[in-house]
């Protein structure tokens, strides 16, 4: 018998049967019994199921955060905890106008920086004098949790918040009970003060306080304060209901297990188990049957995909959100492989999102309208469906009943075309949501055959669409341009080869001499030009190894005075988002020569890498 048809079976068996089909199931996570075999332990791992906030927070596929904040007045990504409350002044918050446009175009939950690494708090707490509270806007009486919560009731949208653990501004920070307890106070003004929160976001950003000391995270408690206060919100990454998928670029793995052998980094000895198995947030495999056969426990710990619509997670003037052709391709890659998505949408200096971005949501929503509300297959007979005459099909979407676990390991889609079954397209894991495309057909039906898998499958969704991508849209910056590198000469470097830099490929990098100090580069660009800002350009491929952490940037006239441009000084958070960073001035600087110093690498490394490093006039 063939194996599509042993499946189609065992689902209606299942489906028909469910009451005689009584497994032993496990509700978020599983503990090996010692002794058991690879195959009873992947017969266990089918059984691992989502509790129901996992199953809850899964369903609603599109999510929304909001980076708001002192960085928005600041044009930075990172403050440093020094920012004056009273530049917080938006002219015209409106957190109505925030819901309506996420409400409109299909979100289901919003979640807000409530403070971020900065310490700024965008409600009034009795913890510190760093907040609202102290800032001109609304003359101090502003609370932007409570305007946001207002709004989601109005239009029934889900609340979430997102509390940095990293505060660069509270003086205790470092003296670890202490800001722990400040910390605590702060998460339980949230939890109790402003209804419903759905999800709690805790990023695991970790520095040290003014005492020089390491603040060390009491994420038990933490934990416990949520699960008191608000026990039915997912609490995300430093949580273990909701899981980091590993970059900031918006795209989930093709083979995404929930069902994970990785540990949550808010469990004791996580390091330790991680490390045994080699895993970390980014490792490409978290649960095939190889590791599931090396682990003692497993998690249900799915992925979700963060990413913003803009370059950075905070609004700033220069930048321009993503093309509808982006973003279409961020939801086949995140939702469309079983991650919910986390779309970052900032306000503005007025407090509102800008227009620019509303037109793009909508321009979403459309896209997601007209491409996915014609579902051709009819007729589902087990793994197999008809679909309408004469159509044609580039699209399958697969779902899995997830809350009876995650079952498929591998399958292929077929199509009958003129009389013959022809392979389609194949993967790996489906889960909550799987979305594949391919060159288009016009089928008779379509089969799923699943070629792999743990005990039987439980198909709830195979539908098929003949989707289009929207035709790509120049997002280039208006109005800044590179400065023309012809006649550029190194003048001194730490290191041999720094002429790549400005040799316009993108496959060519510097890499500086080996050794402890600063790196840097001078270059000579031949004659006085103004410059309005520049661009390093990271090293090409997926290796951050020497990414530029913090630097300095001087320009001189005659190569012997030097001053120093008006730059943040660090490219804040480019280990996670490691995009081209670019920095604008206020006012242009005239120059022939520039001296670019790393300080620091991302990680304390002894030599640093350059792409590209750009002059924008
Ligand atoms: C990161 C932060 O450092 C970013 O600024 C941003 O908030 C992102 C969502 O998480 O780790």
């Amino acid at each position: 018998m063939n194996r599509t048809l042993i499946c189609a079976m065992l689902v209606a068996a299942a489906m028909g049967m469910g009451a005689c089909h009584k497994a032993t199931r496990y509700e978020k996570t599983l503990e090996f019994p010692a002794g058991v075999t690879p195959e009873e332990k992947v017969a266990m791992a089918a059984n691992l199921v989502p509790s129901q906030k996992q199953l809850d927070w899964q369903a609603l596929e599109m999510t929304a955060f909001l980076h708001f904040g002192v960085n928005t007045f600041t044009d930075r990504e990172w403050g440093d905890g020094s920012e004056d409350p009273a530049i917080f002044d938006p002219s015209d918050l409106d957190a109505e106008q925030w819901v309506r446009t996420l409400k409109e175009a299909g979100f289901g939950l919003v979640i807000l920086t409530a403070k971020h690494h900065d310490g700024f708090c965008l409600w009034p707490t009795a913890t510190t004098e760093h907040s609202v509270a102290s800032s001109p806007w609304r003359e101090g009486r502003g609370d932007v949790m409570a305007d946001l919560r207002a709004a989601c009731d109005k239009y029934g949208m889900k609340l979430g918040v997102y509390l940095s653990p990293w505060d660069r501004n509270a003086a205790c920070y470092g003296d670890s009970p202490a800001y722990n307890d400040m910390f605590v106070a702060q998460l339980t003004e949230l939890l109790t003060n402003y209804g419903k929160i759905d999800e709690v976001w805790f990023d695991g950003a970790c520095g040290e306080g003014p005492n020089g000391k390491k603040q060390e995270y009491d994420w038990t408690r933490f934990k416990d304060v949520i699960a008191g206060w608000q026990p039915d919100a997912v609490v995300a990454i430093m949580g273990d209901d909701v899981r980091w998928v590993g970059n900031e670029k918006g795209q989930g793995r093709t083979t995404e297990w929930a069902a994970t052998a990785l540990t949550p980094g808010i469990y004791e000895g996580s390091t330790e188990a991680n490390e045994a198995l080699g895993l970390f947030a980014k490792a490409p495999d978290l649960g095939s049957r190889e590791l599931v056969a090396r682990a003692d426990r497993l998690y249900w710990w799915p992925s979700e995909v963060d990413v913003s619509i803009r370059p950075g997670w905070f609004y700033h003037d220069r930048e321009q959100p993503k093309s509808l052709r982006q973003l279409a391709e961020i939801y086949l890659t995140s939702v469309g492989r079983n991650s919910v998505l986390l779309l970052n949408v900032p306000p503005d200096r007025r407090g509102l999102i800008a227009d620019a971005d509303v037109a793009r949501l909508g321009e979403l929503r459309a896209w997601l309208d007209a491409n996915f509300a014609d579902n051709c297959a009819r007729e589902p007979e087990g793994l197999q469906v008809a679909v309408r005459r004469g159509e044609a099909v580039n699209t399958v979407v697969l779902g899995e009943d997830i809350s009876k676990g995650q079952h498929v390991e591998s399958f292929i889609v077929e199509g009958l075309v003129d009389g013959v079954w022809t392979p389609l397209t194949e993967g790996t894991t489906i889960g909550y949501k799987r979305i594949l495309t391919f060159p288009e057909v016009h089928p008779e039906a379509l089969r799923l055959n699943i070629t792999s898998c743990r005990t039987e499958p439980y198909i709830r969704l195979f539908d098929a669409y003949n989707i289009e991508l929207p035709t790509e849209v120049n997002v280039e910056l208006p109005g800044y341009s590179a400065v023309d590198t012809a006649g550029w000469r190194v003048v001194d470097a730490t290191g041999d080869g720094a002429e790549v830099i400005f040799d316009g490929s993108e496959s060519t990098a510097w890499t500086s001499a080996k050794g402890p100090g600063e790196k840097s580069v001078t270059v000579d660009m031949g004659a006085v030009v103004p410059v309005a800002g520049f661009r390093y350009r990271l090293m090409p491929g997926d290796d951050l190894a020497g990414t530029v952490y913090r630097y300095r940037l001087e320009f001189s006239t005659d190569g012997i005075n030097w001053a120093v441009a008006p730059t943040p000084g660090e490219f804040s958070n480019i280990m996670h988002n490691p995009l081209p960073q670019s920095v604008y001035f206020n006012a242009p600087a005239a120059a022939r020569f520039f001296r670019f110093t790393a300080t620091d690498e991302i990680e304390g490394r002894d030599f640093v890498t350059i792409g590209e490093l750009e002059m924008l006039r």
